[in-house]
């Protein structure tokens, strides 16, 4: 089964899931199990959104993760991401952002990591002592570290720095790379869905651009 169908497949039988232990338990319930003592007990998220750019993947995530959350839409066509009030969130002036108690994240891999944890009942980011933690943080790294740049090089048509000296190689060597790690299985650590599947679907799927 192609990857995409196995991860809107994955995601349904999820839902489906989700929406059964909604009954009767906290899945929507806006208080998070013991987290330290700094974490706001809030779960409430705010998104930085543009339609059809990298935030529609977080929009994603945050439905997955069944979150309680509140769309704060950028229109990027008027410019308002080069404006002060958007640049006083992300100086970049780039979506996504979240907002969650006082903490700005920004980054679209941070941005997972950091709800993929924040909701733990979803299931969808490995524990510290599983075995699947190492290759989670692998493959979603590896989207920002090696794919972004060498999907720009390919789109520009301009040659990446001597392999030696470019910290993520090449494109075709970075595709190959990906499209090995997905003959293992339907999903980026074999059997196990995750979080990391939410993130490369949506650029398998072109929604983010
Ligand atoms: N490194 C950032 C990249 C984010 C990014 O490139 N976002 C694009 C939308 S897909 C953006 O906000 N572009 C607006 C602009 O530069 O004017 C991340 O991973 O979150």
């Amino acid at each position: 089964m192609p990857y995409q169908a196995a991860v809107i497949k994955a995601t349904r039988a999820r839902r489906r899931r989700l929406s059964r232990l909604v009954i009767g338990s906290s899945v929507r319930g806006r208080t998070a199990p013991a987290m330290g003592d700094r974490m706001p007990v809030d779960r409430n998220i705010t998104l930085y959104h543009s339609p059809n750019s990298r935030s529609s993947g977080v929009l994603t995530l945050l439905k997955e993760l069944d979150a309680p959350f509140e769309l704060r839409v950028v229109n990027m066509k008027a410019g308002e991401q080069r404006q002060a009030a958007y640049l006083a969130i992300n100086p970049m002036g780039k979506v996504p952002a979240i907002k969650h108690g006082r903490a700005i994240i920004t980054e679209q891999v941070a941005i997972y990591l950091y709800l993929a944890d924040l909701f733990p009942e979803a299931g969808l980011a490995p524990v510290l002592t599983d075995p699947l933690r190492g290759p989670y943080l692998r493959w979603l790294v590896f989207y920002a570290a090696s794919f972004e740049p060498a999907i720009v090089d390919r789109a520009l048509k301009r040659d990446p720095a001597p392999a030696t000296m470019c910290p993520y190689g090449d494109y075709d060597t970075v595709l190959k790379t990906l499209v090995d790690q997905l003959a293992k299985g339907p999903y980026m650590l074999g059997e196990r869905f995750s979080a990391a599947d939410v993130l490369w679907a949506s650029v398998t799927s072109g929604t983010q651009h």
